[in-house]
């Protein structure tokens, strides 16, 4: 999704920073997108800069042969390309007054979950059990539709799954707005959710 390589930069959002209220706060969306974003772009060129035969690889690239990276590459690949792909992912799933699954999107989740209400409800349980920092993704896998969570910043690109949808659940998500209240936070994003 993302042909940016090496020096990458930070994508801008897709809408203001106040686009999402009163879902999603103005300081919330600030600091998330300039500050915590920002700092995975930052520290993702930092770490390639001495590594000249990366500068070519997309975001994807460095995540599927991290492997493949020198040792010392390895963990700063994983943790800030991922923190780059999962945000640029987040960021654009969302959008002003949220935009509902198609009608083809919306025949399987009633097929896979039963309703749109029960996915929803199957959806808000997995992002809750996320213990400590991570993501839920909503991803076709295996012929249906699957929620899958991932812990800190590992990807579901890494994981071979192409995600639909997807909510950052680290609490710098929602702390500024609804402290712990993890759950107040996810009915929000219902309603920015952009599928
Ligand atoms: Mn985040």
């Amino acid at each position: 999704m993302n042909k940016q390589h090496y020096p990458f930069t930070l994508m801008p959002l897709p809408y203001g920073y106040n686009a999402l209220e009163p879902r999603i706060d103005t300081l919330t969306m600030q600091l998330h997108h300039d500050r915590h974003l920002k700092t995975y772009v930052d520290n993702l060129n930092a770490a390639l800069a001495p590594y000249p035969a990366t500068h070519g690889m997309t975001l994807a690239q460095l995540i599927l042969s991290a492997p493949k990276l020198p040792k010392a590459l390895q963990t700063p690949v994983l943790h800030n390309a991922g923190g780059v792909w999962n945000h640029d992912f987040f960021f654009k799933h969302m959008a002003p007054g949220g935009r509902p699954p198609s009608d083809a999107l919306r025949r399987l989740i009633n097929r896979d979950f039963g309703s749109c209400d029960a996915f929803k409800a199957k959806f808000k349980e997995a992002a809750l059990g996320v213990f400590g920092s991570g993501y839920a993704w909503l991803a076709p896998a295996g012929g249906r539709l699957r929620i899958v969570t991932t812990a800190n910043q590992d990807t579901p690109i890494a994981l071979g799954l192409r995600p639909i949808a997807g909510i950052d659940v680290w609490e710098h998500a929602y702390y500024l707005k609804h402290y712990n209240v993890r759950a107040d936070y996810i009915d929000d994003w219902f309603g920015v959710a952009a599928f």
